[in-house]
C-alpha cells in the first residue's frame, strides 16, 4: 500500500487531518487500533471552542454540530455556596462555546471520510512506524491476520497519549515537561435532565464537581475523587449523594437523577514533548500533549495541532517547499503552553489539594472572589475559555 500522509489513529486530530488533507487534494489513510463501533462510542470531551465550531462548519463537518450542539454563552462558578455566572457573550463580544460529545465529532468526520471515498483501517493490530529519519517511511499493522505495510511520504501521530508513534522517537530527541495531580474526575453520564442550562464548576470543600450535560435529557458530571479510587466503592446512590452536596443548592436546587449510563475515573496531568516531530514523523493532539480536563481543552487543541499540520503538508505538496512543516512544532506550541497555562489555573483555583495550608485555602477562596467580581479577571477566563483566536 501506498500514500502520501499515513495516519495513525482516529481520534478527532487523525480523522479531521485527514478530511482537511483530503480538501487540499493530499491522500492518506487513517490506521486505528479499535473498531470503529468504539471510537464512535468513546464517551470523552464535549465542550467545543468557538474557532473550533467555526472550522468545523467551514469545511463541511457541522450540519449535525449546528442543529444538535447547544450553544452557551457562559459558565457559573459555584463556590461558598453561592453561584456567580461568566458572561461569556458579553465579555468576549458574543463569543461562546457549543457542547456536543467528541464521539459525535468523530462520527461525523468517519461519515464524511467514508463518503468521499477515504481510507480507514480499523482493528489493525500491532501498529508500528519505522523509517521515520529517512525518505519513506512506513506504517506497518495486522489486519484480518495477515501483515500489511502502508509507504508514506510523511506520518502524522494522531494517536493520543498512550500511543506507539512517540515512543517510536529515538531516545534523548524529546524534552518532556510534565505535571501529575494528586487527584482523578469520577465522571458519569447519566439520563437525567441537566440541573442547570450552562455549565457549573463548583469549588466545595469535600473537593470539585462539575455540572455538564450532551442534550436536555442527559447529564453529564464530575466529581474530584482520589486518582486510585475503585469505583466500585461507588454505586450509583452515593455519587448521586456526592453530587446534591457538592452541586446543589443556589438555583439549581435538587439535581434531578436517573440512570448512569457510564462511570469512569479519569487522571489528571499536563504533559508536552517538545519538539512534536522527528524527521518524517509529526505529532498531534493528545500524542504530544495532555491537559487537564478542567479548561474542557484537549480536543480543541487537537483540532488547532491538526488545522496547522494539514496547512503547512497543502504547502508542501503545492511548492514542494519545506518550511512550514519545519516550523511545525513551533507554530503549535505557543498556543499549546498558553492553554497548558490556563488549564493548569482552572484546575488549581477549583480542586482541594490536600497539601493546602488555610492560607492556601483562603487565597484560592479569594482568586475566585476576584474572578467573579473583577471584569478584567473575568475577562482573562472567558476569553481563553472560548478559545484564543489561531495564529494565522
Ligand atoms: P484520541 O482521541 O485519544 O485518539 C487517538 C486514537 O488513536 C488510537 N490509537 C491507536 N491507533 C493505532 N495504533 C495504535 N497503537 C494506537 N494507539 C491508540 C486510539 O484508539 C484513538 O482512537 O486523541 P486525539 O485525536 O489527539 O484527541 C484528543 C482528545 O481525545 C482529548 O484531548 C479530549 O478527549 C480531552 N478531553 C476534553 N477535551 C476538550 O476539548 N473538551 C472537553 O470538554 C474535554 N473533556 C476530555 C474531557 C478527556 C476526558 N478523558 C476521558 C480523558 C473529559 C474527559 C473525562
Ligand atoms: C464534559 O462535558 O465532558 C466536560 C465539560 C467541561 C469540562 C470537561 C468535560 O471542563
Amino acid at each position: 500500500m501506498r500514500t502520501q500522509v499515513g495516519i495513525v489513529g482516529a481520534g478527532p486530530a487523525g480523522l479531521l487531518l485527514s478530511h482537511l488533507l483530503h480538501l487540499s487534494g493530499v491522500d492518506s489513510i487513517v490506521v486505528e487500533s479499535r473498531s470503529r463501533r468504539h471510537v464512535e462510542e468513546r464517551i470523552r470531551a464535549g465542550v467545543i471552542e468557538q474557532g473550533a465550531r467555526d472550522l468545523l462548519i467551514e469545511v463541511g463537518v457541522g450540519e449535525r454540530l449546528k442543529h444538535e450542539g447547544l450553544v452557551h454563552h457562559g459558565i457559573e462558578l459555584r463556590f461558598r455556596d453561592c453561584g456567580y455566572r461568566i458572561d461569556f457573550a458579553e465579555l468576549t463580544a458574543g463569543r461562546g462555546v457549543t457542547v456536543y460529545g467528541q464521539h459525535e465529532v468523530v462520527r461525523d468526520l468517519i461519515a464524511a471520510r467514508l463518503a468521499a471515498g477515504g481510507e480507514i483501517v480499523f482493528e489493525a493490530g500491532e501498529v508500528g512506524v519505522a523509517g521515520l529519519d529517512g525518505e519513506r517511511p512506513t506504517i506497518r499493522f495486522i489486519a484480518h491476520g495477515e501483515p500489511h505495510e502502508i509507504a508514506c511520504d510523511v506520518i502524522a501521530g494522531c494517536d493520543g497519549f498512550h500511543g506507539v508513534c512517540r515512543p517510536s522517537i529515538p531516545e534523548g530527541v524529546l524534552s518532556l515537561f510534565e505535571r501529575v495531580y494528586p487527584f482523578a474526575w469520577l465522571g458519569i453520564l447519566a439520563e437525567a435532565p441537566p440541573a442547570s442550562e450552562e455549565l457549573i464548576y463548583a469549588n466545595h470543600p469535600r473537593g470539585f464537581a462539575l455540572l455538564s450535560m450532551r442534550s436536555a435529557e442527559i447529564s453529564r458530571l464530575y466529581l474530584q475523587c482520589a486518582p486510585d479510587e475503585d469505583l466500585a466503592l461507588w454505586p450509583d446512590e452515593r455519587i448521586w449523594d456526592e453530587l446534591q452536596v457538592r452541586l446543589a443548592g443556589g438555583h439549581v436546587g435538587r439535581l434531578p437523577e436517573g440512570p448512569v449510563l457510564q462511570k469512569s475515573v479519569t487522571a489528571m496531568r499536563s504533559f508536552v514533548v517538545e519538539p512534536m516531530q522527528y524527521g518524517r514523523l509529526y505529532l498531534a493532539g493528545d500524542a504530544a500533549h495532555i491537559v487537564p480536563p478542567t479548561g474542557a481543552k484537549g480536543m480543541n487543541l487537537a483540532i488547532a495541532d491538526v488545522r496547522v499540520l494539514a496547512r503547512a503538508l497543502t504547502a508542501f505538496y503545492r511548492t514542494g517547499r519545506t518550511e512550514r512543516l519545519e516550523r511545525y512544532s513551533e507554530a503549535c506550541l505557543g498556543r499549546i503552553w498558553k492553554v497548558q497555562r490556563f488549564s493548569w489555573w482552572m484546575t488549581s483555583m477549583l480542586h482541594r489539594f490536600a497539601e493546602h495550608s488555610p492560607f492556601d485555602e483562603r487565597r484560592q477562596i479569594a482568586e475566585l472572589d476576584y474572578v467573579a467580581s473583577s471584569r478584567a479577571a473575568a475577562t482573562t477566563l472567558a476569553e481563553n475559555y472560548v478559545g484564543l483566536p489561531y495564529d494565522d
